[in-house]
């Protein structure tokens, strides 16, 4: 065994990544991310003693958000940025020591392993993964209760960069990461490591909850739109993954140069915004969900800048690997990387813009609208159209599919599940997972469209505001009482996240496919059954039946 992960939904044979990751991570940038995750701790360690003296530099707090962003599925593959942060990580956690010696803030002489192992060459840095890795535990429940903490921090990282990147900042979040990193050191008993999981599901609500504060303060609220998927007959740039302040930088950037923008995959919903909205070379959405981008971006000619995940690596025999760029924690082993933004400034998107220039138009894959910007602010404006309709039984029931899209065969499930749910149904949804069904025609229920979305994955933040004000506006005691059902698809740590932000706010009954995580021991997946009636996928009529009988889920 070269590796470990199991951190996603592809792990192999549904156990864990052991050569090279099925997302195409090597097994050197795997030891790596391992190793840079153990000197996080470290950093988190020392930065906790100096939280608590209010001495903690706000620095720290970036670096290890950043760096467990960079160690999400598919998001950077890049050995060499993986190398460099180790070195970084460790001179900032010499440089919190040595803060905290100043202060006088008293640590034991015998220090734990993430707070004083020392190398420098990146061989020593990748050997360090067999001692520190997911393997170096060996209670099967403490180390499936452990992996599931990590996961959802590196969702709550995910987010809270966004948001940070918006000037919107926690302080709250940025200790609790910290807090539940080096807990997951300590010798905690399962239940008080259940507690633990519960506690980052209430920060996962907090962190969307501040970067749906941060989104609708710089943009706008979402509104209602549609989205062109044809093209245009100008060159263009593509842009993917999920930062609207690169989206926002971008569009200025590239305004009046005569390169238009098209959003991919999660950046969709970009267009949903209104200070989006004015932007004319603003030009639609191009091609499905991340995992479909070896075809797609092979037509599109233009540059792909990736915000964040989901890159697949490009196959050897690919066209456009010299046409991909990088920005933010995302990275790809000989694409470009722009690099970040001064404080204030913008990020200088100037070579990207010019490679545009030479490129051809996108070649044209589809045509036609998609429409999308079902966010909690447009919703309440429809809540009396939505309410009547629940009232007359015009609509029967919501079906919460939010999450992932993934390459798995067997996620053809949701495309089918959507197609065969009764007419008098509506789907709420958050995410990628939406490119399964937003292209069919599925109509709308009284000019309800039977497809709502709120959003990014992030965004699912709105279907719970949605859900709870439904709640209210009933007269329910229990969120579980809606006519609501939870059919979600998951892939990566920023779906973890989020499920653990609805089991916090009380949601039962969730199910949870294609596959149910690696990282689930036997044991630990029995208290999710047994607390929150969490449940695996079946077939598409079996699951049919059993959702519809059921009162609620
Ligand atoms: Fe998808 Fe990828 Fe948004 Fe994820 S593009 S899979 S859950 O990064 O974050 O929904
Ligand atoms: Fe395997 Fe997923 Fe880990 Fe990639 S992220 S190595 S596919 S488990």
């Amino acid at each position: 065994m070269s590796m470990f992960c199991f951190q996603c939904q592809e792990a192999a044979k549904g156990t864990g990544c052991t050569i090279k990751g099925v997302c195409g991570k090597t097994s050197d940038v795997a030891n790596l991310q391992d190793t840079l995750l153990f000197v996080l701790k470290g950093i988190s360690w020392y930065n906790q003693k100096l939280r608590a003296q209010k001495l903690n530099p706000e620095k720290a707090d970036k670096f290890v958000f950043d760096g467990l962003f960079s160690t999400i599925t598919n998001g950077n593959f890049d050995k060499q940025s993986f190398s460099r942060r180790i070195k970084q990580a460790l001179e900032l956690r010499d440089e919190l020591q040595a803060r905290c010696l100043a202060a006088n803030i008293s640590v034991p002489k015998d220090l734990p392993g993430f707070a004083s192992w020392n190398a420098s060459t990146v061989e020593e840095f990748e050997a360090k993964a067999a001692e520190v890795g997911i393997l170096g535990t060996d209670n099967e429940d403490i180390s499936s209760l452990r992996e599931l903490i990590v996961y959802g921090v590196k969702g709550l990282a995910a987010y809270a960069e966004h948001a940070w990147n918006l000037g919107n900042k926690s302080d709250e979040i940025f200790a609790f990461m910290q807090r539940a990193l080096v807990a997951t050191t300590e010798d905690l008993s399962v239940a008080e490591l259940v507690q633990l999981t519960l506690e980052t599901g209430k920060y996962g609500v907090d962190v969307m909850a501040l970067l749906d504060k941060a989104n609708t303060s710089a943009y706008g609220n979402p509104e209602a739109t549609k989205v062109n998927i044809g093209v245009r007959n100008n060159p263009a740039i593509l842009i993917s993954g999920h930062d609207l302040k690169d989206m926002e930088d971008l569009l200025k950037q590239t305004e009046g140069t005569g390169v238009d923008v098209y959003t991919h995959s999660e950046m969709l919903p970009a267009h949903y915004y209104p200070a989006f909205k004015k932007y004319k070379h603003l030009a639609g959405n191009y091609g499905n969900a991340w995992w479909k981008q070896t075809q797609e971006f092979e037509s599109f000619n233009g540059p792909i800048l990736f915000t964040t995940n989901c890159i697949v690596p490009p196959r050897a025999n690919a066209t456009y690997t010299d046409r991909i760029y990088t920005t933010g924690a995302s990275g790809l082993e000989g694409a470009i990387h722009i690099p970040d933004r001064k404080e204030g400034g913008m990020k200088d998107f100037t070579q990207i813009i010019e490679h545009a220039k030479k490129c051809a138009p996108p070649n044209e894959i589809e045509t036609g609208t998609i429409t999308g910007g079902f966010a909690h602010a447009q919703v309440f404006a429809l809540a009396d159209k939505i309410v009547d309709a629940v009232k007359s039984g015009a609509i029967r029931k919501f079906f919460v599919m939010a999450g992932c899209d993934g390459r798995m065969k067997s996620r053809d499930y949701y495309t089918q599940f959507a197609g065969q749910l009764p007419t008098d149904t509506v789907i709420l949804t958050a995410g990628c997972a939406k490119y399964r069904y937003n292209k069919l025609p599925l109509g709308d229920i009284g000019g309800i469209p039977r497809v709502i979305d709120a959003g990014q994955c992030n965004d699912s933040y709105s279907l719970a505001v949605i859900a709870l004000k439904l709640k209210e506006v009933f007269e329910l005691n229990d969120i579980n009482e809606l006519p609501i059902a939870y059919n979600i698809a998951w892939y990566e740590q920023k779906a973890i996240i989020v499920l653990l932000a609805l089991l916090s706010l009380g949601v039962k009954n969730i199910h949870l496919g294609p596959t149910l995580p690696a990282f689930l021991s036997p044991n630990v997946a029995n208290v999710l059954v047994q607390n929150f009636g969490i449940g695996g996928i079946n077939n598409v009529e079996a699951d049919m039946e059993m959702f519809l009988e059921s009162r609620t889920a």
